[in-house]
């Protein structure tokens, strides 16, 4: 029986985590769940964020699922990084695997799109890059104010997250994978990442490849969003192009994503891309297709395919019955989800 550790989190995520756990359940009864109080409430309550205690039984889960982390209370970072990053960081969640997809019944804010036209997949690097928290303040609160945030960059963090990237397209219809970084500029790091680029593609003669600098990358992801297969970047890159790919496939409340360790050796973490959403909590009317895809993504991963299979399609049964405007209910929806599963 597989072991779920629970991170509702702060703001929507309680909601849409409640929604994503009704469809497994309904789809994978038997799961064994524990519930960690991690967040904004625990971190007033006793100025903890994530005790070593806590991370320690974590460690002995099959898989995590998140909710959102962050909250308007709390200063900036404390949570984000002493959190979530940490959980990226210590369970080595080094492939940040971030799908989007135009779903039937779903409108793009980009003009002629049909559904399917755009079935992209961004690998982004989770453990490095500037959220590595290199750097420091110096002077602070004076004018002579400095600070630096340095981007960390290792071959073997780039090379594995590239390997990664390359093994997903070998598996998809395209076999096309886009390196997107700004090597003309950010040339330390951006030439890492080339070199590690052209070794792994090296040994992948069949599949097509492709550079592309982030700022081109952003624009084409709103102007011809169909060009892209897979696409492997930097954990800052990454972080935004996903959120442009959001837009463009219906919005952030679709995303979904998972925070992976290939080597099974330490629990992958599966969570939303949106975050806590202070301005529509505790209203009911968080859209929890993404918490719910994320779980399919944790039943893929858990090797549970048909049961993750059942969820996507009762995904796009409601995605394809939704009236563009229409206002939704969290929970109805969560029902909905379940009952068609
Ligand atoms: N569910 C994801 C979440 O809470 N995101 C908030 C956040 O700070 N994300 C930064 C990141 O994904 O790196």
């Amino acid at each position: 029986m597989s072991r779920i550790a629970v991170i509702a989190g702060d703001g929507i995520g309680t909601e849409v985590i409640t929604e994503a756990r009704k469809v497994i359940d309904a789809v994978a009864p038997g799961f064994e769940y524990t519930e960690y109080d991690l967040g904004a409430a625990r971190y007033h309550r006793t100025g903890e964020v994530l005790p070593d205690s806590v991370l320690d039984e974590l460690a002995g889960h099959d898989a995590i699922l998140l909710g959102a982390v962050g909250d308007p209370t709390v200063p900036p970072g404390v949570l984000e990084r002493g959190l979530l990053l940490k959980l990226r960081f210590v369970f080595d969640q080094y492939v940040n695997l971030r799908p989007s997809r135009l779903w039937p019944g779903t409108t793009s804010p980009l003009a002629g799109l049909k559904p399917g036209e755009i079935d992209l997949v961004v690998v982004r690097e989770g453990t490095e890059g500037l959220y590595a928290g290199a750097g420091g303040v110096l002077h602070r609160d004076t004018p002579a104010e400095i600070a630096t945030e340095e981007s960390l960059n290792t071959r073997h963090g780039a090379e594995r997250a590239i390997r990664d990237a390359f093994a997903r397209a070998a598996n998809r219809p395209r076999r096309k994978v886009t390196l997107v970084h700004k090597t003309n500029v950010l040339t330390h790091a951006g030439g890492l990442w080339a070199r590690a680029f052209q070794a792994v593609a090296a040994e992948h003669p069949d599949i097509e490849t492709e550079y592309q600098h982030i700022d081109a990358a952003a624009m084409f992801l709103v102007t011809n969003p169909q060009r892209y297969d897979v696409v492997v970047t930097d954990n800052l890159f990454g972080d935004i192009l996903t959120d442009i790919a959001a837009a463009v496939t219906g919005g952030i409340g679709l995303a979904a994503s998972g925070c992976i360790n290939p080597t099974r050796q330490k629990p992958s973490m599966f969570e939303p891309v949106h975050g806590s959403a202070p301005d529509i909590a505790g209203k009911g009317v968080a859209d929890p297709v993404a918490a719910v895809l994320s779980g399919a993504m944790l039943l893929e991963h858990l090797g549970n395919a048909e049961a993750a299979g059942r969820v996507t399609e009762a995904v796009a049964a409601e995605l394809a019955s939704r009236t563009p405007g229409a206002t939704l209910r969290t929970a109805e929806v969560g029902d909905r989800l379940a009952s068609n599963a």
